[in-house]
C-alpha cells in the first residue's frame, strides 16, 4: 500500500506533552480546519478520519523523571497510536498522522513496522531528535522519537510495538538539520545514518538531495515512512512551530522534495508534526502542511 493506490486515513494526536509547551495540541485541530479532507478527497482519495488518539492535559498527567517529561503517558498515548496506525494499515490504507508534537512519531513508527521488515525513514526536521536522556538538554521526549525508533533510550519507550520492531540506520535518511545537540552528532557518527544538513541541501540542490535520500531510504526496504517535522522549513515559512530555527527549507525546496517522493512511490506511512496554531498567523502553518500533503500524496502529477 503506497500512495499509488488512493484509500487514506487520517489520525489525529493531540499531544503537547513530548514539548513541554502548549498550543501544539491544537495541531489536529488546526490542519483539519485548513481542509485535508477536501484537499484530499479533490486529488481522488477515499478519505476517512479516524478521529484523535486521548490525550490527557498536562495539568493531570503524570510527570516521568525530570529527563524524560511525562514518560507515562506518553508511554499509553503511543502504544494506542500504534496500534491505531497498524489497524489502518492492516485495513489496507495510508495511515496519515497529524501532530501534536513529534514525540508521536515513535507510535507511528512502531504502528508502521507491524507489518514491515525492513521499513525506510525520511525524517525532515531542523533536529536530529535524537537524544535520550541522558544527552537531552531539554527532557523534552520530542527530542528523542528517532532515537527511540532505532532502539535507543528508555526502555518503556523502546519497547513500543515490539523491542525487534527496530529501523536500521542505514535506511535513515535526516534532511534540513541544522540544530543537532553533541549527543546527537556524536550517534549520527557512531551509527552511520545519512544526513543531508542544510549545508548539503545549499551545496548538492534538492533535487540531488531527494535522488539520494529515496535511495538510500527505499534500499532494501519493504517500505518508507516519512516524518515532516513543520521546523524543517524555514521560519518565514512556517511561523506556527514551536522550536524555530532560522535558516530553513524554502516553501519550494519542501514541496519539491515530497513531490520526489510521490513520484518515486515510495512512501507506505507519514506524518506531519508540531503545527501549534497559538503562535502562527492565521493558522498558516496548518495550511502549508495540508499543501505539503497535497504534494507528498501526488497531486501535483494531476
Ligand atoms: N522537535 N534538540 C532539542 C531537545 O530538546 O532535545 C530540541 C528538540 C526539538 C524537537 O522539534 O521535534
Ligand atoms: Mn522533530
Ligand atoms: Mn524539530
Ligand atoms: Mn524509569
Amino acid at each position: 500500500m503506497t500512495t499509488k493506490e488512493k484509500r487514506i486515513s487520517i489520525i489525529g494526536v493531540p499531544m503537547n506533552l513530548g514539548a513541554d509547551r502548549l498550543g501544539v495540541d491544537l495541531g489536529p485541530v488546526a490542519i483539519r480546519y485548513a481542509g485535508v479532507k477536501s484537499r484530499l478527497e479533490r486529488i481522488g482519495y477515499d478519505f476517512e478520519d479516524r478521529g484523535d488518539i486521548e490525550v490527557v492535559r498536562p495539568e493531570v498527567a503524570t510527570d516521568g523523571h525530570s529527563n524524560l517529561k511525562y514518560l507515562d503517558e506518553i508511554v499509553r498515548v503511543n502504544t494506542a497510536l500504534c496500534d491505531g496506525v497498524a489497524d489502518i494499515v492492516n485495513s489496507g490504507r495510508f495511515p496519515l498522522v497529524l501532530g501534536g508534537d513529534h514525540s508521536i512519531a515513535i507510535g507511528t513508527i512502531a504502528g508502521a513496522m507491524q507489518s514491515k521488515e525492513n521499513l525506510g525513514v525520511i525524517w525532515f526536521d531542523a533536529h536530529g531528535d535524537l537524544n535520550t536522556a541522558e544527552t537531552s538538554p531539554s527532557g523534552n521526549i520530542h527530542g528523542m522519537p528517532l532515537a527511540v525508533a532505532l532502539g535507543l533510550g528508555h526502555e518503556r519507550l523502546t519497547a513500543i510495538g515490539g523491542v525487534g520492531k527496530k529501523l536500521n540506520p542505514k535506511n535513515v535518511v535526516l534532511i534540513g538539520s541544522r540544530d543537532l545537540d553533541p549527543g546527537e552528532r556524536q550517534l549520527l557518527k557512531d551509527l552511520g545514518a545519512t544526513v543531508f544538513t542544510m549545508h548539503e541541501v545549499d551545496l548538492m540542490g534538492m533535487p540531488k538531495v531527494m535522488e539520494e535520500a529515496i535511495r538510500i531510504a527505499s534500499d532494501g526496504a519493504d517500505g518508507v515512512h516519512i516524518s515532516f517535522d513543520m521546523d524543517a522549513m524555514d521560519p518565514f515559512f512556517a511561523t506556527g512551530t514551536g522550536t524555530r530555527v532560522a535558516g530553513g527549507l524554502s516553501y519550494r525546496e519542501s514541496h519539491l522534495a515530497l513531490e520526489l517522493i510521490a513520484q518515486a512511490g515510495i512512501a507506505t506511512s507519514a506524518e506531519f508534526v508540531e503545527v501549534n496554531p497559538l503562535i502562527d498567523n492565521k493558522n498558516e502553518t496548518a495550511e502549508t502542511a495540508v499543501a505539503l500533503m497535497d504534494s507528498l500524496l501526488g497531486g501535483w502529477l494531476k
